[in-house]
């Protein structure tokens, strides 16, 4: 089958291979892939930026058909559409995978990082951990739900913004007008969306943000946001750049949390007088788990947040990365395995 390789040519980043899967397992089940959304993720994985995994196939924003199962499922039956997440599996059965907490498992497999992801014409998960989409959800839509649509409405619960305050959402990428849609309509706070491209926040206001800023345009975004609104009351950071982390941290009004999401392999500069005079707090947050991403689906399902997706052939990957690195992509590039 066709798939997205990590390449060992840190020039290339990814290239499309043939690939061979290995025979199923006890409670796994084959998944033809429909599509995979490209993330952020996949390319900080292709550069080396967690540590290399050459070969490796990519992706965790899947969607397909279940074409076989092996002994022992129950969960899911052949033809059933499901995801293939980030958050892969866990162990289910330490301390965070009992109490909520299964993205931090210490044994959690990821995919397309330490498992083979879902960037092929077929992908081998672990049926238990493979969330169902909903019928009357767009499978091309729902692929951004699977990363992009979950970690954002997971990180807004973090934020615990409460109807009617503002929030800052630093980044309008992929992740970012998700976060600014479920930030709007699904917790009906107020929103600011902050990014250094002017294209990303015309779409970030058409999907909803109530306020946006150019920060590379108009300078400091954190002075401003205290001017117009007297500072928001929580942020989420989804850019890749620590520049956006600091400003988070200062466009927040005292007793307020920022939610750190953008994973740039850099450390923020945080005030310790500011911190500790604000009683601020910064917290990381990492993707949801199967619950949080069931509840996420459902909102697309129900029309309330609607990915905005463009569909590439698999073999179009790379170029893909390059848009993104160049900050040319609105909303998110799905690969569509059916296009040859
Ligand atoms: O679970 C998690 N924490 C998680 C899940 C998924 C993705 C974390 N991520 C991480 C990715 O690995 C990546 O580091 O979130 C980050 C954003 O992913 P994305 O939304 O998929 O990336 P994108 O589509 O390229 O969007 C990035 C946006 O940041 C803006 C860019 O203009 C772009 O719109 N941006 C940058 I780069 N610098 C900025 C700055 N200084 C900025 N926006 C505001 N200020
Ligand atoms: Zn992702």
């Amino acid at each position: 089958m066709r798939a997205a390789v990590v390449s060992s040519d840190k020039q290339k980043l990814v290239e499309v291979k043939d690939v061979q899967l290995r025979p199923l397992e006890y409670g796994e089940a084959l998944v033809d892939i429909e599509y995979c959304g490209v993330c952020h993720t996949d390319l900080h994985v292709a550069k080396g930026d967690f540590g290399d995994v050459p070969g490796r196939i990519l992706g965790h924003e899947g969607v397909g058909i279940v074409r076989e199962v092996a002994d022992g499922v129950t969960s899911l039956k052949v033809g059933d559409r499901v995801s293939v997440a980030w958050f892969f599996e866990g162990c289910g059965h330490c301390e965070y995978c009992l109490t909520g907490n299964e993205t931090f498992c210490r044994d959690v497999k990821n995919a397309g990082y330490s498992v083979d992801g879902a960037m092929a014409e077929q992908c081998i998960v672990k049926a238990d951990y493979a969330v169902k989409v909903p019928e009357g959800l767009d499978p091309r839509q729902a692929t951004s739900i699977t990363c992009a649509g979950v970690t954002t409405y997971k990180a807004i619960k973090v934020a615990d913004v409460k109807p009617g305050e503002w929030i800052a959402i630093y980044g309008a990428g992929g992740l970012g007008n998700l976060a600014v849609q479920y930030a709007k309509h699904v917790f009906n706070a107020k929103v600011i969306a902050i990014d250094i491209n002017d294209d990303k926040l015309s779409l970030a206001k058409e999907v909803g943000a109530d306020l946006t800023f150019n920060s590379k345009m108009k300078g400091d975004p954190a002075e401003w946001i205290q001017k117009e609104v007297g500072g928001a009351h929580a942020a989420v950071v989804t850019a890749v750049s620590k520049q956006a982390f600091n400003q988070a941290v200062h466009s927040v009004r005292p007793v307020s949390k920022v939610v750190a999401v953008g994973l740039p392999p850099e450390t923020m500069d945080l005030e310790i007088v500011k911190t500790v005079l604000d009683g601020i707090e910064v917290v990381g947050s990492l993707v949801g788990t199967r619950k949080d991403l069931e509840e996420a689906f459902m909102f697309g399902a129900e029309g309330k947040v609607v990915p905005v997706v463009h569909t590439r052939r698999l073999e179009e990957v790379g170029d893909v990365f390059k848009e993104m690195e160049e900050g040319r992509i609105q909303g998110r590039m799905v690969l569509d395995m059916s296009l040859k």
